[in-house]
Parts: C-alpha cells; structure tokens; sequence
C-alpha cells in the first residue's frame, strides 16, 4: 500500500502537528493551523489529499524544472539504485555516474569550468565554496585574503555557511554567532530605492558599492564576491542590464574570486543553462543545486574554474572537505538524466524563445491592475509588487500582511505562488505551456482582484 493511502488526512495533520518540525516555520502558529497534505504531482500539477489541483508556479521550491512525472528519471534512479545505491568517492574511489556527471557538466557550462565538487544540497555546496575559496587564497600565499562580500537579501542556505553568507536579517538574528570574515553590501533592487536614478544608473551604482566596500577593507583582505544572478528567495531581484558587467569589471580589477550562486538560476531558469551565461559574467566558481536533477533527489555542487582548480590541484594537497553523499550515484544518475532530457527536449532554448517571452508578455499585462506597482520576469523567474497606490507606488502596511493574503487567495484558486513580503513571486517548471502560462496569468489576475477586495 502506497504510504499516502495508510491513513486520512486528518489523520496525516494530525500526526504532522504532533512530531514533524517543518523547515521555516513558525511551529505555534502551525499548530492552530493545519498543513495542506500534498500527495502526488504531474507535469506541472501538484495535488492535495482533497484532490485539489493546484499549478505549480514555483516548481517546488524553485527546482522541479523538468516537471512532475517524469518516469526517465524515475527509471534513472531505480536502475542506479539497484546497481550500485551508494558508495563513495574518498579514498580514490569513484563511480560511473559521479564522473559522467562531471564531464557533463563541464560540457555545459563556461570553458574555464573543468572540474565539479559535488554535495548534497545548495547550502553545503555554499559551505564548500567558503572552504575553497578561502584555500585558494591561502595556497596564494595571501592568507589574509579572507574576507567574502555578499548581498543584503540574499539566499545562500541554512547552514552556519550560508546563514552567514546570506543576507536576510531575520535569519542572522537566529542562532548566535555567525562565520566572520562576511560584509554585505546593497542588493540591485530598483523597485524597493527611491527610484530617483534611471534603473540603469541604479545598476552602477549599486555595483559600485563593492568597489566601495573593497576599498574600505582594502583589496589585500577580500577573497571573492558572491552573488545570484537574480537574487530568488529575496523576492526575484532582477538587476538592471548594467550591474553585472560592472561587478565583473570590479572583481577583474581587483583580483578578486567572483562567485555565482545558481542553486535557482542553473539548469535554464532564466533561458540559458545558467545564470552567468544570461549575464555574460565569467565565475571563477558556481555554486548549483535544485535544478541539477529537477528536485526528483538532492543533489548540490560547486563548478571550479580553472583559476582555483589548477592551484588546488598544484599545491593543495589534500583538501579536508568532503561528505558522505558527495556525488551521491542515484542523484548523480538522475542528473544526468535531466540535463539529458534538458538537451532532447531543448528546454533551455524553449524558455529563452518560446515560453519565456510568452508568459513575460502575460505577465506584464498584470502591470495593469490596480494594486500592481511593478512587474518584472525574466527566463521563467518573475514578480509582481503589491502596492497601495498605484500613481505614488507606495506600499500596503506592513501589518496588513497583503502579501500572505494574496498567496493565500492563489492557492485556494489552483495556483502556487510565493509572497516575500509584498512582492509576488513566479517560478513555474520550464516544460509550461502556452495554456498553462494562459491559466496562471487568469488565476493571478483572478486573486488580485479578490485581495483588492479585501482591503478596500
Ligand atoms: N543558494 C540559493 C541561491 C538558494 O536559493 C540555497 C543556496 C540553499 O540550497 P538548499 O538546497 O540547501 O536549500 C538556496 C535555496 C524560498 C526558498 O522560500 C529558497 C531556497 C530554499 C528554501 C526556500 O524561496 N533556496
């Protein structure tokens, strides 16, 4: 018997009240609530223990990108499984599928991207870049380039690594001390300035603020800069078209690493395999995790460029990092699976021509709706700002929680999507098609009305 079938779901609330503590949450408040049990999915479809459908406009958590049931990858981690379900890769072991998996990534990623170092999850795959990173330098023989400069409001994890990298106020609050040797600087969110600047002029400045911060601690002390192309759980921060090229020019400049976190842009978000590719940036190491195997089995990893591999290799020794489930060979298997789906079924190119413009074009034409301030997508990773008052921009009160009510609305109607704060936020499966696409806009537009209503 199927385990969703050996029990009710009241039964299933129930005993999920009583012993499950779930990952970002406020355990009282779920308490004197009850969870939505989610028991199967299909295509871009999940649904609930009621039968509800619902679309999935966040594929999952921003890593379904092949789309529910796919028996291929189901298949891929059987036939793995029974093979050969774990060994691992210490002690000059390998196995088939973490090396094909490697040299196919090195096939679809930038030249100077040789080599991969695999963990099991995005925030692992941070910490290993924090490792790395910091050992490059030391093998430089410039130790005291320590230092990592992230973003405000940026995502990297949940790890002490990525909490510390991370940018979210809230969660650095939490938990005591974090890793020293991180600074922060402003995010490229045109939307949430005072818009004085031409988003364009934003862009540099924003960029400018790293040279800034270099110079402050002074270029012998920083070790790399880290950052997601478009900062995601942050709320779809898309920069302006000049913001990346600068950060590269900075971190040229300066000799500094520069990092891409593509745990949400890798594997064809934004219309190219990755976040760097659609931005022209050239990473010395890239961080990934979700997408790599469309969610189906965890799977994380660093790309290492040649610049830190070759002295990794030359003079390292023997690097002390490492987990149990790095290149773990049923996630590595599924992996190469999707990517090998991503190929047949040219997904990446679909995004970037077909569905892409599609549902942005849709999308856009939220912009018009009386509590929308701003639309904004690209690839398949957009949001819609709630605001107000449309003629000033200025926002809902913070205590009104329009944000939650909106998402609360979207899912009774059949659509998940996210509320970070006010801003809504849109990742469907990149398998989307034009009626699906049709279907979110109509839903979307459906709970705008439905939360204006609710204030007025
Ligand atoms: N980097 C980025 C850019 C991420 O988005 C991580 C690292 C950490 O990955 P793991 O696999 O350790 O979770 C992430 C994860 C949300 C949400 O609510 C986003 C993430 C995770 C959980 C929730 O938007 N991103």
């Amino acid at each position: 018997m199927a385990i969703v079938e050996s029990r009710s779901r009241s039964e299933w609330q129930e005993l999920d009240r009583s012993h499950y503590m779930h990952p970002f949450t406020d355990y009282k408040d779920l308490g004197e609530k009850k969870s939505r049990i989610i028991v199967r999915a299909d295509s871009v479809y999940i649904y609930d223990a009621d039968g509800k459908q619902i679309l999935d406009g966040m594929s999952g958590l921003w890593c379904v990108n092949a789309g529910y049931g796919r028996d291929e990858l189901v298949e891929a981690a059987a036939k793995q499984l029974r093979e050969l379900p774990y060994y691992n890769s210490f002690f000059q072991c390998a196995h088939p599928p973490s090396i094909e998996l490697s040299r196919l990534l090195q096939e679809i990623t930038q030249p100077q991207f040789n080599r991969a170092f695999f963990a099991g999850s995005g925030s692992e795959s941070i910490d290993t870049m924090i490792r790395m990173v910091r050992r490059y330098w030391e093998l430089m023989d410039q130790p005291d380039r320590q230092i990592i400069i992230a973003r405000e409001n940026a995502y990297h994890g949940s790890t002490i690594g990525g909490t510390s990298l991370g940018g979210m106020k809230l969660q650095r609050a939490q938990g005591g001390m974090l890793v020293p040797g991180i600074e922060h600087i402003g995010q490229p969110y045109w939307f949430g300035s005072d818009r004085s600047l031409s988003p364009d002029e934003f862009g540099l400045q924003v960029a400018r603020l790293l040279e800034q911060k270099i110079e402050e601690l002074g270029a012998d002390k920083v070790a790399a800069f880290v950052g997601e192309p478009v900062q995601g759980a942050g709320g779809v921060i898309v920069p302006p078209e000049t913001y990346w090229p600068e950060i590269q020019r900075i971190c040229d400049e300066h000799g500094i690493l520069l990092v891409t976190d593509e745990v949400i842009c890798g594997f064809g978000r934004l219309g190219e395999w990755f976040g760097a590719d659609f931005y022209g940036v050239r990473p010395d190491l890239m961080t990934f995790a979700k997408g790599v195997t469309s969610g189906y089995l965890p799977l994380g990893g660093v790309m290492v460029g040649d610049r830190v591999s070759d002295v990794l290799i030359d003079k390292g020794g023997e690097f002390y990092h490492g987990y149990t489930y790095s290149g773990h060979p049923a996630s590595c298997a599924v992996a190469i699976e999707n990517i090998h789906i991503m190929q047949r079924e040219n997904l990446v190119d679909y995004v970037r021509d077909d569905i892409g413009p599609y549902l942005q074009e849709k999308w856009h034409s939220l912009a018009a709706h009386p509590i929308v301030g701003e639309t904004r997508m690209v690839g398949l990773m957009g949001a819609l700002e709630l605001v107000r008052d449309k003629s000033t921009l200025d926002r809902f009160d913070k205590d009104e929680g329009i944000g939650t009510k909106c998402r609360d609305f979207l899912v009774d109607n059949g659509l998940v999507m996210r509320a970070v704060g006010d801003t809504i936020v849109v990742a469907p499966p990149l398998i989307l098609t034009h009626a699906q696409a049709d279907e979110l806009v109509e839903i979307a537009w459906k709970c705008l009305d439905l939360t204006a209503q609710a204030v007025s």
